[in-house]
């Protein structure tokens, strides 16, 4: 099945003719790379606006950490960490994303103005579907084995791709029936989440049979500890290791990546669009 050519977010529609870039705008004291960076309110809107100028498509603001051993936080702090930031940036022109799990924190969020929900639970907890459905925006979801706190102890698969192609099949079709049309719906690996470098590679190896589901494929790869691993570099190195991850996923049918550095990821696609013969905006390559 081919993925709709348009994705549905809210008031926006978002072409699918070329790869879209998600800039990671995290608002927590402990994220996994960048935490404590753009705690704040002020900083993390500063951030964000410098990642729709080096070119983001959405923006995905998180309150709450979901790295290896994170433990969970109360809806209210949650709240008071992203919904000033979603206000501070729903002008920026492109839609706002948020990384939550609570159904409460998905409604305000939707109505300060966010577009999207992006779920690391693939709204599995009780009245997340219900809270989507209920509001236009669309929802990311993601595959995890397990929780964050623990997710990485023993992470185990008879067959990774086809266990994660099921799950998201499923939950694809519980968003269906819940009246969430599957032009608002994106898929997500999850890379990392439950996962060894190993099942992480072959998730990587295996996009193609997820993007047959018939909806985008997103890939969240960025500074992950896989490519720490592969290249023996600590997580502010990890951006050479990042950018070659997403331009692989994007040949392997990713459509968004979710990602920590813009500017580099836009300029790799760029060059990917311009072999693949995707128009560049703005760009003749026909003259010398
Ligand atoms: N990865 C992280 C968080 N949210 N959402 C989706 N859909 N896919 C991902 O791969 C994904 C995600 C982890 O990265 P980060 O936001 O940088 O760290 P933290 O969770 O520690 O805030």
């Amino acid at each position: 099945m081919t993925a709709p050519a348009t994705l549905r977010l809210g008031r926006f529609a978002l072409p699918l003719d070329r790869p879209l870039i998600m800039g990671v705008v995290n608002v927590t004291p402990d994220s996994f790379s960048d935490g404590g960076q753009f705690f704040g309110a002020e900083a993390a809107i500063a951030h964000a606006q410098a990642l729709v100028r080096e070119g983001a498509d959405l923006l995905d603001v998180g309150g709450e950490s979901t790295r290896p051993g994170s433990l969970p936080v109360a809806a209210a702090e949650e709240l008071r960490r992203v919904i000033p930031v979603i206000e501070g940036i729903v002008g920026l022109g492109v839609p706002v994303s948020v990384d939550t799990t609570k159904p409460s924190v998905m409604r305000a969020a939707v109505a300060s103005g966010a577009a999207m929900v992006n779920d690391i639970l693939a709204l599995r907890t009780p009245g997340a579907i219900e809270a989507v459905a209920a509001s236009g925006a669309g929802v990311c979801l993601m595959h995890m084995q397990g929780e964050p706190r623990t997710m990485q102890a023993n992470p185990s698969y008879d067959d990774v791709v086809s266990e994660v192609r099921a799950f998201l099949a499923a939950q694809v079709a519980a968003c269906e029936a819940a009246g969430i049309a599957r032009d608002r719906v994106v898929v997500d690996p999850g890379f990392g989440f439950g996962k060894t470098a190993e099942h992480n590679l072959a998730l990587l190896r295996g996009l193609p049979a997820l993007a047959s589901l018939g909806v985008p494929v997103l890939a969240g790869l960025s500074r992950k500890s896989t490519l720490g691993q592969i290249t023996g570099r600590a997580i502010d190195e990890r951006l050479a290791a990042s950018v070659a991850a997403g331009l692989l996923a994007v040949e392997r049918g990713a459509r968004i990546l979710r990602v920590h550095d813009v500017a580099a990821t836009r300029d790799a696609l760029a060059v990917l669009n311009a072999v693949q013969g995707i128009p560049l905006r703005g760009i003749d390559l026909a003259r010398s």
